[in-house]
Formats: C-alpha cells, structure tokens, sequence
C-alpha cells in the first residue's frame, strides 16, 4: 500500500509541476487620448476589458476634442504629446518604487499581454532595469535609426533616475519640439537622444544611469503582423509614412480588426470559473456581465422564442452556479 501511496504522491509532484505559477499583481496602465482617437481609443480600451483587465488599473487621460488642424507632426498632435510625457513625469513622482506600463492609445492587447508583462516584470527586476521598450521597426531609413526605441509602449520603475530622464525629456521636447527634418520626430527624438544606445550592450545605460533593454520583437506586432500573430502580448498600429492623421486613422481601423480577428484565431480566451477570483476580479466579471445585458436590453431586435428559451436557460445556469 505504501508504494503505491508513494507513487500516487509522485503523480501528483508531477502533475503540480505543470501548473503555472499564480498570476501576479497586473500593473497599473497610464494612456493619454483625445476626441480624434476615439475610434482607436476604442480598441485599447476593449481589448483590455475583453481581458478582464482590473478597472482601477487603468489609467486614461482624456484631453477632448483638440483645436484643428489635425494630423502628424501638427501644434495638436505635438500638444497631446506633450501631455503624455508631463502624465509620465507626474505618475514617476506620484508612485515611487512602483511599477506602470505606458501606452499609445493606437495599440490593443490581446491575451498573452497578461502573462508577459509577469514575465517582463519578473525580467526586470532580475536585471535591475528601469525601463523597457518595444523596438522601432519603421521602415523610414532604418539603417540610420538602428538601436532606436519607440515611445508608444514601455513598462517604467519609478525611481530617481526616470524621473531625471523624464523630466529631461520633456523640458528638451518643450524647448525644440523637433517636427521637421528626417524622423525620429518629438518626443521620441529626446527619448532615445537620452536613451544613449550603444551596440550590443546589455543592459543599455543612457542619461541619469538608466538602465534599459527592449523586448522581443515576436512579442507584439508592428502594423501589419508577420510571424507574431501566435506570440504577440499587443499591436501597435503604427503607421509613420501617413503624413495626415485622419487618413492615417482611417486605413488603421481596417488593419486593426484584421489583425485582432487573426490573433484571437491563435490566442483563444481561456474563461476561469468564479470561484477562483478575487473580490476585484469577480467585480470585474460582474460588471462585464451587466454590460453585456445592457447590450441587449438596449438592442432594438425583436427576440424570437427560441432565443428566449435560450437566454432563459443561460440565466437559469448562472443562477444555479451561484447559488
Ligand atoms: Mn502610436
């Protein structure tokens, strides 16, 4: 009996191995939009709740409907901008040895961002970096842009040297806002001006000793994705070579839900019953419940019998579960 008692340990030891580690603490994301990004507004914001992501996680920053004209390298599209970098600025000085992610609103997340970001956190820590960034993968001169960061999407510590470094950022953005000559443009001219790259070095170090890497590039997608559909955290629609924003906006819409429908083909939502969430979490759950009855109360079709037997019988499980 003992044998087989041990054996059934053994199996269970084994079994244990496979089970992945209980999911961290999601970091706070801090995004800066305006009345122009609605449209792309609205795929960063669904992505996350699809994900389930905490609501007091997420941080938006919502600066309305900005003065015309709109479009690349304008005084609006400079002026939001700005802001995101004094957000950034604030939010370093306001949450002191904490970590926060950053994000361009023209980005959606799909389901693997929930355990990457465990996994880049975890990274930087074991590092002692400060700061990671998704690579620029433009295709404007990229021989003269190697080592260069994109400034749409990075996870920050909040210490003394970011705060330096941002603070630098911005007062460099404010006084020369470059918006002419060859890209990189703004703010990500300063960003990476200070970021100092050099060649093969890990970690980099640019101005105030920070201390930074970028992560790989199969784990999010530039514009349209080639092999990363299976391994991408997000996508960044980014699109540099469209000099108008409203046009920019309007092919980028398109190319988002194609590339959203092609990622959820490759990452299916895993559901996780009730049971296992948290007070916050099942909150959230309830709350996307209540949207989505929202949804429908507010729909104007008109039910037919079997629909309704069918919703009757949803409701009915849930309730059982429930209780
Ligand atoms: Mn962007």
């Amino acid at each position: 009996m003992a044998t087989a008692g041990g054996r059934e340990d053994a199996e269970v030891d084994e079994v244990l191995e496979w089970i992945p580690e209980r999911r961290g603490e999601v970091l706070p994301i801090l995004a800066v939009t305006s009345a122009n990004y609605k449209q792309v507004f609205s795929f960063w914001e669904s992505s996350l709740r699809t994900l389930g992501y905490p609501r007091h996680k997420i941080h938006v920053v919502d600066l309305g409907e900005l003065p015309g004209p709109h479009g690349y390298c304008t005084d609006s599209w400079r002026f939001a901008i700005d802001r995101q970098l004094q957000e950034v600025v604030s939010w370093i000085g306001n949450h002191f040895d904490e970590y926060f992610i950053h994000t361009d609103t023209d980005i959606q997340f799909f389901p693997h961002f929930m355990h990457l970001q465990c996994e880049w956190l975890k990274w930087m820590k074991e590092e002692g970096l400060d700061m990671i960034f998704m690579r620029e993968r433009t295709e404007v001169i990229p021989d003269l842009r190697c080592g260069e960061v994109n400034a749409g999407f990075c996870l920050l510590h909040c210490n003394s040297r970011t705060r330096c470094f941002w603070q630098k950022v911005l007062q460099e953005e404010q006084a020369f806002p470059k918006m002419d000559g060859y890209p990189p443009y703004t703010d990500q001219f300063h960003l990476n001006r200070g970021l100092q790259h050099r060649l093969g070095a890990f970690p980099q170090e640019g101005a105030f000793g920070v201390r930074w890497a970028t992560i790989p590039d199969f784990q999010c997608i530039w514009g349209m994705p080639s092999d990363e559909v299976n391994s991408a955290a997000f996508h960044h629609a980014v699109n540099t070579q469209v000099h108008l924003l409203r046009d920019c906006l309007r092919d980028c819409i398109p190319a988002t839900l194609s590339v959203r429908e092609k990622v959820r083909l490759q990452q299916p939502l895993v559901a996780r019953g009730l049971s296992g969430l948290s007070g916050i979490e099942l909150q959230e759950q309830i709350h996307r419940l209540a949207d989505a009855v929202a949804g429908l109360r507010g729909s104007k079709q008109q039910w037919n019998p079997s629909d309704v037997k069918a919703i009757r019988r949803l409701l009915q499980e849930v309730e059982d579960k429930l209780l």
